[in-house]
């Protein structure tokens, strides 16, 4: 609402003369990092205008599942939930890690918790759900069900919290309240190592793309996820001498502590305030929006996917497999659904539909394998069932979900 209020005042969106919903939208980025939050801003409360819209317009928009605007739940950026919300979210997590695996230890014997049961689903999925037409769908069913367990297994009444990495890319991490440390973050940063050099993306079919080490390296040694065990893993993961290291099919117990290496100049390289807007307004179909987001490989660019999960840095946040250990992965991707959703209502009717999905159901393609479709399958192995088809999850009110971002 500040920052709304900021933009009418400042005329930013043009001319302005009654109320704001009917100011146009942008249509080019703003280079100026509060004209381009301004920009998300309005492009957001946008995005909810239309879904007040199409849940009062049952004729246009057949609707399957029972959404409304009486059961609409509401996902906030960290930054804006109180702290008993903060702490009610660390909370449920912490239940999460505490409760029995339903994955069978015959399959993923380092699989101890419910908490671990995600981490699994995805170790064992990687490469189908990446750089694949199920990469967006899969990830946001994959984030609702795990905010499903926190509710429902765990007692937890609030809905999933997202990162918006423009803010960060401003602050810096010391002042961020997700990663400030504090008992309401979700931890702060991983001791310092020194000496560190510089992490490789390459591999798993990407070329060498080398990039900075942080300001941390080691555990965690402050908040919530202080004494938390990662168990599984990793698989893949960079280390800030270029190589990888894995261990075996990371499936095997494996308890270490939660590392992290916060790297300002990725968040702002790659995921500043300025490219989020132009990732929403500069991709006009699904398959440039959602190779834009992941970073087109040998482009040099690792998009706002990548540039949040490298912010992190540590382990297991370098593992393409194992990132779901990191608590900070939830926020993130529900960054990464936020921004989905917010393009897709910029053109809801066709981006929700199978003009709205690109890609095959392999990494990059490899190897080789059929389209993505509206019919294809979506299941989360132990982590919870029941499988569902990609159209149930195109659209945030629709199928089995009903909520919205601020
Ligand atoms: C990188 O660091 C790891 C862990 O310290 C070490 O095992 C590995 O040999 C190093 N690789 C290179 C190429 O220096
Ligand atoms: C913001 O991100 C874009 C990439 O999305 C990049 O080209 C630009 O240089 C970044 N801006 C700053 C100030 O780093
Ligand atoms: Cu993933």
């Amino acid at each position: 609402m500040r920052l709304v209020n900021t933009l009418y005042l400042l005329g930013v969106a043009g001319t302005v003369s009654h109320a704001l919903p009917q100011a146009p939208l942008p249509t080019a980025p703003a280079q100026d990092v509060d004209a381009a939050a301004a920009q998300l801003e309005q492009l957001a409360s946008y995005a909810q205008s239309v879904t007040d819209d199409t849940l009062g317009d049952a004729n246009t928009y057949q609707k399957r599942g029972a959404c409304t605007a009486k059961n609409l739940a509401i996902r906030r950026e960290w930054g804006s939930l109180s702290s008993s919300e903060r702490k009610a979210y660390i909370a449920a997590v912490k239940c999460l890690q505490k409760k029995p695996a339903k994955t069978p230890s015959s399959l993923f014997p380092g699989a101890k918790s419910r908490f671990d049961d995600w981490v699994a689903t995805h170790i064992s999925q990687t490469p189908t759900i990446h750089y694949t037409g199920t990469f967006l769908a899969w990830h946001r069913y994959f984030t609702w069900q795990y905010e499903q367990a926190l509710r429902n297994e765990c007692g937890y009444t609030g809905y999933q919290p997202y990162w918006n990495w423009g803010l960060t890319a401003q602050t810096g991490f010391e002042k961020s309240p997700i990663f400030d440390g504090s008992d309401t973050s979700m931890s702060g940063n991983g001791e310092f190592v020194p000496n560190q050099g510089e992490v490789n993306l390459g591999g798993n079919g990407l070329p060498d793309l080398y990039l900075p080490h942080g300001t941390g390296g080691g555990c965690v040694k402050s908040g919530p996820f202080k004494d938390m065990s990662v168990n599984l893993g990793p698989v893949q993961l960079g280390l800030t001498n270029g190589s990888t290291v894995s261990n075996g099919d990371g499936k095997g117990y494996n308890p270490r502590c939660l590392k992290r290496d916060l790297t300002l100049e990725i968040n702002k390289r790659f995921a500043n305030m300025t490219s989020i807007v132009s990732l929403i307004l500069q991709n006009n179909n699904i398959e440039d929006f959602q190779m834009k987001m992941q970073g087109i490989p040998g482009s040099g660019a690792i998009g706002v996917h990548g540039g949040g999960h490298y912010t992190m840095g540590g382990d297991p946040g370098r593992d393409l497999f194992t990132s779901p250990g990191e608590p900070l992965f939830w926020l993130h991707h529900s960054g990464i659904d936020r921004t989905w959703w917010i393009w897709q209502q910029l053109d809801c009717k066709t981006r929700t539909s199978a003009q709205g999905i690109s890609g095959t159901g392999t990494f990059l393609n490899q190897p080789p394998s059929p389209d993505t479709t509206l019919d294809t399958p979506i299941d989360l192995g132990y982590a919870v069932g029941p499988a569902v088809t990609m159209r149930d999850l195109m659209s945030t009110t629709d199928g089995p979900f009903c909520y919205v971002y601020l």
